[in-house]
């Protein structure tokens, strides 16, 4: 995937996407998306006396002009949690990507039934957040119902130690995050409770550290998010709709109001040259409608309608046939929000069916 400047979450939802959707990785058989709120914050070991700690200590307070005793006194709780260091890891190498059983287990009846009692519950802020931002409600839906399960699965981890043991005990094997990155988001950790008045150790998240309904890390609240309720606050932890507008707000950047996600596309056969063509640029739109029917690539109707870059995006399904898309510019806006074709793709399935179960909700109740 490519790298972005945008944060994604690093939720439930996330590990779950490393266990089915990462390239050559086994599914953990325990992985649930619920397993992250079953795992109490641990004893762990306190980075108290730690050298690196008190030097991270020292230089954070030096940059932000902040008095070094209260950034101590910040940090003179966080605790080593070994659960923490095992979760960040890939899983083991095995299996293959799998978008079939993605999707079976984020767009299934519960959450469906969950993503209708929301919106209904919430509809005046969602509609406002899409009318102030033209992000669709059932977008912010999606991503929401994704990542929590509507608030249900946000973490039970002390952020300031899952961020410290990630920062100052970060474990050999992954690439594509570092120490560096964990500290920095830390220090965002200080910033976010010092701006709130409350003590980062009060904040609860992911392994991660990501937080609240839409598992923001720290970072990402502090650039991102917004007070949508308008009590002076960011809460993504108790306010839903802060949560809403800024999941809204994040998304915003790049969105094209009224445009589709994706097409339905029938690729060039398996071993074409021209399919090549088409997949190389992964999930960056590169070709236009015209240029995807000259490579052998059929459109749907309203795709071939599309004026503008699609991009022909590849679903494997383990053993099976995969599936694919032609991603527009909006597809390529929420993998801005995590990293991943799967990811956006359940988001904007499960955000459809909320909404198809939406609206026959309305015409049954309208026809009675
Ligand atoms: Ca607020």
């Amino acid at each position: 995937m490519r790298v972005s400047s945008i944060v994604p979450g690093l939720s439930a939802a996330a590990l779950l996407l490393q266990l089915l959707a990462a390239p050559a990785q086994a599914e953990r058989p325990a992985a649930r998306p619920g397993k992250a709120k079953a795992v109490r914050a641990e004893a762990g070991h306190s980075y108290r006396h730690r050298a690196e700690l008190r030097a991270f200590a020292a230089e954070v307070a030096t940059r932000h002009d902040w008095d070094a005793s209260w950034v101590q006194a910040q940090l003179a709780d966080a605790r080593r949690l070994p659960r923490v260091a095992q979760l960040i890891m890939p899983p083991a190498v095995g299996a293959a990507k799998n978008w079939a059983a993605y999707h079976d287990r984020f767009v299934e009846p519960r959450r469906i039934q969950a993503g209708l009692d929301f919106w209904q519950t919430h509809q005046d802020t969602l509609q406002r957040a899409e009318d102030r931002f033209g992000v669709p409600a059932a977008v912010v839906v999606g991503i929401i119902g994704v990542e929590t399960f509507y608030g249900r699965i946000t973490g039970n981890f002390r952020v300031v130690d899952a961020l410290a043991t990630l920062s100052f005990d970060f474990p050999a094997g992954r690439s594509d995050r570092s120490a560096f990155f964990f500290r920095n988001e830390l220090e965002e950790l200080l910033v976010l409770a010092r701006r709130e008045g409350v003590r980062a150790d009060s904040i609860r998240g992911s392994y991660a550290g990501a937080i609240g309904w839409p598992q923001f890390l720290p970072g990402s609240i502090n650039r991102h998010a917004v007070d949508f309720d308008g009590d002076g606050h960011i809460d993504l932890q108790r306010s839903v709709a802060d949560a809403i507008g800024s999941v809204a707000h994040l998304q915003r950047h790049g969105w094209q109001p009224g445009m589709a996600t994706h097409f339905e596309v029938q690729p060039p056969p398996l071993g074409a040259p021209a399919r090549a063509t088409l997949l190389a640029p992964d999930i960056l739109p590169s070709f236009d409608a015209t240029r995807f029917a000259e490579l052998g690539a059929t459109l749907d109707d309203a795709g071939r309608r599309h004026d503008g870059p699609l991009a022909l995006v590849e679903l494997h399904n383990g053993q099976a046939a995969p599936s694919h898309v032609a991603g527009t510019q909006n597809f390529y806006v929420l993998t801005r929000y995590n990293w991943s074709s799967y990811y956006a793709m359940a988001v904007i399935t499960l955000g459809e069916a909320v909404k198809a179960a939406r609206t026959k909700a309305g015409a049954s109740a309208g026809g009675s």
